[in-house]
């Protein structure tokens, strides 16, 4: 668990802050992690612009607007009874509506849905769109579940949920285990619910009902986009190079595509029981078949793809030898050893597509060993951009071509890593994405909040 001795920082003001936050969530160890992570890149800021501190700017980011948790009770196939438990936590609406994704995995408390919410006030403020931050989901597991299952899951998590949402309010997507079909049970019941054709309600919508094209493919496409911006700033590309990609669900499965595309060999990925290797570069239309299509393991990927793939059950694709780390699973999934293996094995580049995915202690390895690292806040924020482009599309009944949408995304993920870059040298730690993105995306909320006075 982090504790405050984690905190380089020395500024009084964010130390207090983080000790308040340390006190008032204990037993939330991804929140606190999630703080501090923030606020260890923020002294610069608050030692030249006294005004945040004089405001309780930290103090009042680090405390949610607003969260809501309520039963979620459905009937499963044989007639059994479920109890589970659904959260949003609204945390911040200075910029904008609350955004953010709905998670449906077992390991979803209320610690989890808030470090989540904390990171997209930031990642959202990094965009440059007019968005909050929030998140939302349940710990219900929707593995081996029944579709009928699931759609009684998602109305019942959707009767609860809908009075707090709305296009002007509270816009929920898609994240770990909520997908298309997921999205599409939820925006039937919220409709039905509120009587009212509110496509701007939720983002990650069939294309025949509302939907963007290239959201689905938005948040992998967008951190290999950012990945090859981090690359030729240092005159690299990806053309050539080996990626390793842990996950096999949407993040990881478009950033393989985009991979791909730029020409480079992307020679693993994993799942939750195991990852698999290809030497001859994975098979992108297999890997969809498997996983998108028949929701079955990895281990079927192996098995089908002939000799030049292998399979190995349990974690670890991290020791598979690779020049580009694309972590698109979940939290603290690539922890110091990880990190020494990477480094062992001449990574040089690491770019988050999932949510805080490294470890602190791993991130300051990979810095410390002159490795390009993109922070998921930066990385992966291709998602919620085009997220917001649905909303645009919805807002003017209108539907863009799959190279429009495509552009929008290229130029959105090109102005936030330059954002980062010149927050970085700014400050003084120019190459420093990490505290480029935390810097930038707070002074854009924090600048909205001294506006909008004490709420
Ligand atoms: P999916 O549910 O589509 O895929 C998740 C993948 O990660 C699956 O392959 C899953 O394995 C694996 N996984 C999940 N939990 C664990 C775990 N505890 N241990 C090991 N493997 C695990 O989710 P997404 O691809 O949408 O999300 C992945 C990450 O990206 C998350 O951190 C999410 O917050 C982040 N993200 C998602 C965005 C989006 O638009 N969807 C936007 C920005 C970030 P299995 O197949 O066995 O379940
Ligand atoms: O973590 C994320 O940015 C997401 N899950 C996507 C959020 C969104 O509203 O599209």
């Amino acid at each position: 668990m982090a504790s405050e001795s984690d905190l380089h920082d020395h500024h009084t003001g964010v130390r207090s802050a983080y000790k308040h936050v340390v006190r008032r969530n204990p037993y939330e160890p991804e929140f606190q992690q999630a703080v501090l992570e923030v606020l260890d890149n923020l002294s610069p800021a608050l030692t030249r612009h006294p005004e945040y501190d004089d405001q309780r700017i930290l103090q009042r980011l680090c405390e949610p607007e607003r969260q809501v948790m309520f039963r979620v009770p459905w009937r499963d196939d044989n007639g059994n009874v479920h109890v589970n438990r659904g959260f949003r936590v609204q945390f911040n609406s200075a910029l904008g509506p609350y955004k953010g994704g709905l998670r449906f995995h077992p390991s979803v408390n209320l610690g989890v849905i808030k470090f989540l919410g904390f990171e997209q006030i930031f990642k959202n403020a990094l965009t440059g769109m007019s968005i909050g931050g929030a998140k939302g989901g349940s710990d219900f597991d929707p593995k081996g579940r029944s579709d009928n299952e699931i759609e009684r899951f998602c109305q019942s998590f959707m009767t609860e949920l809908h009075q707090h949402l709305g296009e002007h309010t509270d816009v929920p997507a898609g994240d770990i285990g909520v997908g298309a079909r997921e999205i599409g049970y939820m925006f039937g019941q919220y409709r039905r619910l509120a009587n009212r054709w509110e496509a701007g309600v939720m983002t990650g919508k069939g294309l025949d009902w509302g939907g963007s094209r290239v959201r689905t493919e938005a948040t992998g496409y967008g951190t290999v986009l950012f990945t090859q911006r981090m690359l030729e700033r240092n005159g690299k590309d990806l053309d050539g190079r080996r990626v390793v990609v842990s996950g096999a669900g949407n993040v990881a499965l478009y950033s393989i595509e985009r991979a791909q595309q730029l020409g480079a060999n992307v020679v693993a990925c994993s799942d939750s029981n195991g990852y698999v290797v290809d030497d001859k570069g994975l098979d992108l239309d297999l890997l969809k078949q498997v996983k998108e299509v028949e929701r079955a393991g990895i281990d079927v990927y192996a098995e089908r793809r002939g000799q030049s793939a292998h399979y190995v059950r349990g974690a670890g694709v991290w020791e598979v030898p690779c020049d580009v780390a694309l972590p698109s699973a979940t939290q603290n999934e690539l922890d110091a050893k990880a990190a020494r293996t990477l480094i062992d094995n001449g990574v040089i580049a690491v770019a988050e597509g999932a949510n805080m995915p490294t470890t602190p202690e791993a991130t300051s390895l990979l810095r410390r060993a002159g490795v390009l690292f993109g922070p998921g806040k930066a990385a992966n924020a291709g998602g919620v951009a085009t997220s917001v482009l649905e909303m645009r599309q919805n807002a003017r009944r209108t539907s863009w071509s799959f190279d429009h949408a495509e552009q929008e995304l290229a130029e959105t993920m090109a102005g936030i890593h330059d954002r980062c870059e010149e927050a970085a040298e700014r400050y003084g730690c120019p190459g420093d994405y990490v505290l480029g993105a935390n810097v930038a995306g707070f002074e854009r909320v924090g600048n909205a909040m001294l506006a909008q006075g004490l709420v």
